[in-house]
């Protein structure tokens, strides 16, 4: 009943932060006409997103990275993923190109997209950010840790490659084949294949826009989803075979331990996607992945289907995200973890 409950909730309590059509549009041409300046302006560029990066930060940085080289061939611009690229996105144009770690840069700009927080590109590439004249933060979430010189944020989009197309168009840049594979690419992760409650017409828009200057939604969704390595299927089944929920069936919840790891003979990368199943269990309001990177040390994902904002409940543990979407690491076993996160999860629930 939990998704039938989602869809006939009134808009107002589904989004309450949005702001009306005009302010918003009033707002966001603003803030498109100041970030397209300060790019302009910029010949030193560093781009950032975020630790532990999905389609949506790598697409949108490489689509808006690609897209001032190619539109100002005078600029310079470094690409910085802290994390790396996971294997599923290097067939992305550019990511090669993409960067773990750098020196000082003495940068005119910074520009920082998918975050959140600036916290979140991590502490060797933090630094980094915070020492350019600018700094511009793109992001489709407007929470707390929003940062920056200069902002682009927009609520309503549905991921932050929607942004950067409308921000590509403001800059007169051509969007080449290339360029529209890493944008469609963040969308078609972050709307989990159009069915998440984030997407309204104008991503359906951006997307069919995309598809005509080149994106393949067949060859995108291949590479993403129909990719996966055999050992980290074999590890699915271990995960899952730890499925568990609060007695009320609100809170579910898998675990991926050092054992099982070893078990699949697979790596933390390979728990790309497997937060999903979790969080379709019927009833679930929270899921939550919990991945013992290290003895003592486990990496947790956290959805929600509206009734909690789990970047909340990751701010908690020093991470963040989305409202939907977050992630923290914890600093203990897995069974410490698990208590801990589902007390706090179970806290932010609202009582029927
Ligand atoms: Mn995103």
């Amino acid at each position: 009943m939990t998704q039938w409950n989602t869809l006939t909730r009134p808009k107002a309590k589904v989004r309450p932060n949005r702001m009306t059509t005009e302010e918003y549009q009033d707002l966001e041409t603003s803030q498109r006409t100041k970030a397209a300046a300060a790019i302009r302006a910029a010949s030193k560029i560093a781009m950032a997103c975020h630790v532990n990066p999905d389609g949506d930060a790598l697409g949108s940085m490489l689509g808006l990275g690609l897209a001032i080289e190619a539109g100002f061939p005078d600029k310079q611009v470094t690409m910085l993923a802290q994390d790396g690229v996971p294997f599923i996105y290097r067939f992305l144009p550019g990511s090669d190109r993409i960067v773990t770690r750098s020196g000082p840069l003495d940068l005119d700009l910074a520009i920082v997209v998918d975050s959140g927080d600036i916290a979140r590109v991590g502490k060797s590439i933090e630094p980094i950010i915070s020492s350019a004249q600018s700094v511009l933060d793109i992001d489709h979430h407007i929470g707390e840790g929003s940062f920056g010189s200069v902002r682009l944020l927009d609520n309503r989009a549905a991921a932050t490659a929607e942004i950067i197309f409308d921000l590509l168009v403001e800059l007169d840049l051509p969007i080449t084949q290339a360029i529209a594979t890493c944008l469609f690419t963040g969308v078609i992760t972050d709307t989990g294949s159009f069915r998440f409650m984030n997407v309204t017409p104008r991503t359906l828009r951006v997307a069919a826009s995309l598809i005509e200057f080149g994106a393949s939604p067949a060859l995108i969704a291949e590479q993403v989803f129909d990719n996966r390595p055999f050992e980290a299927t074999r590890l699915m089944g271990l995960a899952l075979s730890t499925l568990s929920s609060t007695p009320d069936g609100r809170v579910t919840w898998a675990t991926v331990s050092r054992e099982a790891f070893d078990q699949a003979g697979a790596s933390d990368e390979d728990t790309e996607g497997f937060v999903n199943p979790v969080r379709a269990v019927r009833g679930t309001e929270v899921a939550i992945l919990f991945r013992e990177v290290a003895k003592g040390r486990v990496r947790i994902s956290l959805r929600s289907t509206e009734h909690v904002d789990v970047s909340h409940v990751a701010g908690k543990f020093g991470g963040g995200g989305h409202r939907m979407a977050s992630g923290c690491s914890y600093e203990g076993s897995l069974d410490e973890a698990v208590a801990a996160l589902v007390a706090a999860v179970n806290e932010a629930l609202p009582r029927p």
